[in-house]
C-alpha cells in the first residue's frame, strides 16, 4: 500500500512536477489519473478532496493538500531535501520563485499551451496579451539563467522543478525558446537532474 495518493492529470504540468519530486525523493505512490477534460476534477468524490476542483492533490492519512506548490514545499521540507535549503535566506530564493511561478509564469505559459493543445484555438482567438505576458516571464528566467546555473543558486532547488514543468513544454503554446539559449541549457540540466524524460 503506497504512502501517498496523487490525484493529477498526466498532461498538468502542476501535476509532473509533484509527480517528479515524489520519483526524485523515492516516495511510495500512487498515482490516480484525474482527467480534467473529462470533468474527473468536477466529481462530487474528487471535490470532498478539493472543494476547488483542481489538480493535483496528494493524500496522505486521509489529510488532502491542493496547491502544486505547496505541495513540493511540504514533501521537500518533510523530507529533509537539500532542493529546500535550510539557509533562510537561501529558501526565501526559493519561494520568491515559486510564488513568482504560480503569479506571473502558469497563467500566461500553461493556459496559452492549454488553449492551443487541449482546446484547439487558433492563434487568432488566444488573448494577445498571453504571448506578450510569457515571453515577458521567459526574458525574465534568462536573464537570471544567464548568471546562474539555476534559479535560486549554483544548485538546483524545488523553484527548477516548479517552473521546468511549464517551460519545457512552451513551445506548445506558441512561445519559441530559440532566443533563450540559457533557458534551453537549463531545461536540459534539470531534466537530467530530476530524470524527466
Ligand atoms: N495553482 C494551482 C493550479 C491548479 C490548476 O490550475 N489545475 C488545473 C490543471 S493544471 C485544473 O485542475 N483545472 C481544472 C479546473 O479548473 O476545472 C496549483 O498550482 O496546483
Amino acid at each position: 500500500m503506497a504512502d501517498y495518493d496523487i490525484y493529477g492529470d498526466s498532461g498538468s504540468g502542476n501535476c509532473l512536477k509533484v509527480l517528479w519530486l515524489a520519483r526524485h525523493l523515492g516516495i511510495e505512490h500512487r498515482w490516480i489519473e484525474t482527467s480534467v477534460l473529462n470533468r474527473g476534477t468536477r466529481t462530487e468524490a474528487f471535490r470532498a478532496l478539493n472543494p476547488s476542483a483542481q489538480v493535483p492533490v496528494l493524500v496522505h492519512e486521509r489529510r488532502a493538500l491542493a496547491q502544486s506548490n505547496a505541495i513540493l514545499l511540504h514533501l521537500a521540507e518533510i523530507h529533509d531535501s537539500p532542493l529546500l535549503p535550510c539557509e533562510p535566506f537561501a529558501r526565501a530564493k526559493v519561494y520568491e520563485w515559486l510564488f513568482w511561478e504560480q503569479y506571473s509564469h502558469e497563467p500566461c505559459i500553461a493556459v496559452r499551451r492549454f488553449q492551443k493543445v487541449y482546446l484547439k484555438r487558433r492563434d487568432d482567438e488566444i488573448e494577445p496579451k498571453l504571448m506578450e505576458r510569457g515571453v515577458a516571464a521567459l526574458e525574465r528566467m534568462e536573464l537570471e539563467l544567464a548568471r546562474s546555473a539555476f534559479l535560486a543558486g549554483p544548485r538546483a532547488t524545488l523553484a527548477d522543478l516548479a517552473l521546468v514543468a511549464y517551460t519545457r513544454v512552451a513551445p506548445e503554446g506558441g512561445f519559441e525558446l530559440e532566443s533563450f539559449p540559457a533557458i534551453r541549457r537549463w531545461i536540459g540540466s534539470v531534466e537530467r537532474e530530476f530524470k524527466i524524460a
